[in-house]
């Protein structure tokens, strides 16, 4: 009648992660009050200004800096129009997900769709980093590996979050989350270590900006980790959900529009040292080649 053979450890130890599923579970039931609605709805409006401002201001100011800036300020352009357009996908997603009932926002059943913002990362990160190596003028040689390895690591973290992202159940979330911050780690060090690295090549006013870049990476950066931690520091339902979004669209407006601002202000002081070293001759773009000399800036 009873099955009386002993559990193995194991098994033992499943069925007490089976039976405590319910407690790992992220609340479903999600309605917002309309603040809180609001306040989410505001920042994905407030984000989509600013990328799509963005891109047209850098596409405009490409041709104030030497030639070989010129793509990163391009490449920034870019980066700031493909996340415009998914903020206006998001902000869409998010008005389609919720709707006002006797005073509360409550799920209307159209998903609220995460992978935008995925394949918005996606896109964006590897871009990001070429934008970065970019503006340094680093040689061929040692840029195209760099770039590789980062953005490579890139995918891998972006890919490795996505599942975890999108899973109600808690403990699925922290082992991709966990997962992911392997790359990540990886990523920032790399950065940090070759940002640091190329300041002994820069003068002292782009020693300044590439180290506000390097504290802007570093910040920007560790806040989508923290945004993604939200739901397991005990923060739950509706309060995460905003937490999360939140969290990330201030960090991209740091991470694109920001970071943009910043490497235009590093292109604009190289630009002004390599016409210096010019000895003011060279027209705008003409900048000398040798690396030698370029890296100096
Ligand atoms: C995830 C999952 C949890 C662990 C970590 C994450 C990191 C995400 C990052 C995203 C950066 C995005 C940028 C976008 C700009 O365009 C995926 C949230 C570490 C660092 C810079």
């Amino acid at each position: 009648m009873f099955d009386l053979s002993p559990i193995p450890d194991f098994a033992l130890l499943g069925a007490l992660l089976v039976q405590d599923d319910s407690s790992q579970r992220l609340s479903t039931v999600q309605s917002l009050t309309p603040s809180q609605f609001n306040l989410i709805y505001n920042a994905f409006s407030f984000a989509i200004a600013a990328m799509f401002s963005s891109a047209l201001f850098f596409f405009s100011v490409r041709t104030q800096v030497g030639q070989k800036y010129q793509i990163a300020l391009l490449v920034s352009a870019i980066v700031v129009s493909i996340a415009g357009y998914h903020y206006f996908r998001i902000f869409n997603s998010w008005d389609a997900a919720y709707s006002l009932q006797d005073g509360v926002y409550t799920l209307t059943g159209v998903p609220f769709n995460d992978a935008y913002r995925y394949v918005d990362w996606l896109l964006t990160v590897p871009l990001l980093l070429v934008e970065a190596v970019a503006v340094l003028a680093l040689p061929i040689k040692e840029s195209r590996p760099l770039l590789t390895k980062l953005a490579l690591a890139s995918i891998v973290m972006i890919a490795t979050g996505y599942p975890g992202e999108i899973s109600d159940n808690l403990n699925t979330r922290i082992i991709w989350g966990t997962v992911s911050t392997i790359p990540f780690a990886y990523i920032l060090y790399v950065l940090w270590v070759e940002l640091s690295k190329s300041l002994v090549r820069q003068s002292p006013a782009v020693q300044t900006l590439v180290r506000n870049m390097r504290l802007l990476l570093l910040f920007s950066w560790g806040v989508y980790p923290i945004a993604y931690l939200l739901p397991m520091l005990g923060i739950v339902g509706t309060t995460a959900t905003v937490g999360v979004q939140l969290g990330y669209t201030i960090a991209d407006v740091l991470a694109k529009p920001l970071f943009g601002l910043l490497v235009f202000a590093i292109a604009v002081t190289k630009t002004k040292l390599d016409q210096a070293s010019n000895g003011l001759t060279g027209e705008l773009g003409q900048a000398p080649e040798l690396d030698a000399i370029s890296t100096r800036a």
